[in-house]
């Protein structure tokens, strides 16, 4: 069923193009004589769209993307620059080179229109409909963040191969209906250690890529830890001269200046994406200490020095001294001045060597510093120890225990559940890299789970899910995506769709048919058993 709003929503959409585009450009319908296409019968409902949309309404026919295709926004900034990244996007896959917002030239003869419908606004922040007829697309948004996700799934709707041997010119036939969506989930993320083993600024930019076409929405930095810092501090520039320089392994390290950080966090925000940057203390803090002793905790914690091992849980911040909490001050007001984001994460995972009592102090204090520099603390589930409130978000993934004290003083859940979300879990025995302390996580299983009912914490309280790449066993890029995908095209569905569109059955189609996307991208993907994937489409 069209509701009325729906319907209104589209005809002014409709009028907006008449009167803003087709006449303007002297392409109404009628305006030029036309050879008629061929176009193939397609069906909607069966494209291999991830995550799945919402609802989907199939009309069977075809709408010719081709070089006789423009794009239209209202002249606003962002929509504008989202309709550049679609031509982008839409040459690279086909090599059409389709205009924006480009005065008349005679020759469109069919328009993608991103439309600003304010009236989404109120389902979602990144609600979008999509009306896909023979001669337009329309895309309804009321947001540029909304905007975006559409494209992504406008993305996936164009063919790998265009349809050149029935028409006398190439043309792509996206198939035509109606997809109305919205996520389930606000927060989408994946979390990355750049610590145990450090990638560059142009790989994860790659990295990003891919996630944002999966509509992902937060990337989780974890820049520091016992084996390396990785963000430049101004004031504090041994971290990174001497805590940056080694990783696991014994390999050379390396950090983000802070304009590779900077140039980072735009990319990502023009992606979509927020990053939330985590800092991890008190514990896996061996590089800080190492860069300035004074800030070791002594006691049980151990002596720092140049660590390459995988060891975890011996390190410490001292919890005591001023000048512990004025370098805290500084690496927090320095990274928070570089995010847009509304997070920090404060990490304070595995502080095993730090007294309880002297944990629970330094988390709150710790905790006002945050919140002096403008942002939400983010934790590891293990802060719920300490006086956490509303404010707080924690993130589960070992102890529900843990996950149950956190809600229970307010604050808000993640969920990274180990045995399900890791991707640094093997695959199966034959997994050429990754950790099994969790489990083996095969594909099937990685999807088989329901964010809303697996912690059994009810769901006003989850924000949403992010799977983790710790990167103990992973060196290059090639060997961080074997990880990554195809899993986290399936952690990408968990958090966009509902339960009721979720069946392994039906997944296991859509993502054997993202082998094109993946290949055509130079992704290394694990190639699971589990999935009979598609060579060309
Ligand atoms: C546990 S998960 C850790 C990390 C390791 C990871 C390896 C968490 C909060 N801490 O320090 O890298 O296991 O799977």
């Amino acid at each position: 069923m069209i509701h009325p709003k729906q319907l209104r929503t589209y005809f002014s959409a409709l009028a907006k193009i008449v009167f803003i585009v087709l006449i303007p450009l002297g392409i109404a319908a009628c305006s030029q004589p036309k050879k008629p296409l061929h176009l193939p019968k397609t069906n909607l409902k069966e494209a291999a769209l991830l995550p799945k949309p919402l609802k989907t309404v199939a009309t069977f026919s075809a709408f010719a993307l081709d070089q006789f295709t423009s794009i239209h926004t209202p002249t606003d900034g962002q929509l504008d620059d989202i309709a550049h990244f679609l031509s982008e996007k839409i040459e690279l896959k086909t090599g059409l080179r389709i205009p924006v917002n480009a005065a008349a030239e005679g020759l469109a003869q069919r328009i993608i229109y991103i439309n600003q419908a304010d009236s989404l606004k109120a389902l979602d922040k990144e609600a979008y409909q999509l009306y896909i007829n023979k001669d337009s697309i329309i895309l309804n948004a009321a947001t540029s963040e909304a905007a975006f996700r559409g494209v992504q799934t406008l993305r996936q709707l164009i063919p790998e191969q265009s349809n050149d041997t029935l028409n006398q010119h190439a043309i792509w036939p996206v198939p035509t209906g109606k997809i109305v969506d919205h996520p389930n989930f606000a927060h989408r993320g994946t979390m990355l250690d750049v610590a145990r083993h450090f990638f560059s600024v142009k790989e994860v930019k790659k990295y990003i890529d891919a996630l944002a076409y999966y509509k992902i929405n937060v990337l989780h930095l974890h820049l520091t830890d016992d084996q390396g810092w990785r963000i430049e501090i101004k004031a504090w520039p041994k971290l990174t001269e001497i805590g940056g320089q080694t990783e696991v392994g014994g390999g050379k390290g390396g950090f983000y200046s802070q304009e590779d950080y900077k140039d980072l966090v735009a990319y990502a925000s023009k992606h979509y994406i927020t990053i939330i940057p985590e800092v991890d203390m008190p514990g896996h803090t061996n590089a800080a200490s190492l860069s300035y002793p004074i800030l070791h905790a002594g006691g049980k914690a151990e002596k720092p020095r140049i660590r390459t091992d995988m060891k975890v849980g011996y390190s410490s911040l001292h919890t005591e001294k001023d000048t512990v909490y004025r370098f805290i001050d500084d690496v927090v007001r320095e990274i928070s001045a570089l995010s847009p984001g509304p997070y920090f994460h404060i990490g304070g995972d595995e502080s095993h060597v730090t007294k309880k009592k002297d944990y629970i102090n330094f988390v709150e204090r710790v905790a006002t510093i945050v919140e002096k520099h403008g942002k939400r603390m983010v934790g590891w589930a293990d802060i719920a120890a300490a006086g956490i409130d509303s404010t707080t978000v924690a993130q589960f993934w070992r102890s529900t225990e843990n996950a149950e004290k956190s809600i229970g003083k307010g604050a808000k859940l993640i969920l990274s559940p180990a045995k399900k979300a890791y991707l640094d879990m093997k695959y199966d025995t034959l997994s050429k890299h990754g950790l099994d302390w969790a489990g083996l996580i095969p594909v099937d299983t990685a999807y088989l789970w329901n964010p809303e009912t697996y912690s059994g914490i009810p769901k006003e309280h989850i924000l949403g899910i992010e799977a983790p790449l710790w990167s103990e066993t992973i060196a290059t890029l090639s060997e961080l995506e074997y990880l990554a995908f195809p899993r986290i095209i399936g952690y990408a569905e968990l958090g966009w769709s509902t339960p009721e569109n979720r069946s392994w059955e039906e997944y296991k189609e859509r993502l054997a048919r993202q082998t094109p996307y993946l290949e055509r991208m130079g992704i290394n993907y694990y190639p699971s058993p589990l999935i009979q994937w598609v060579q060309k489409e």
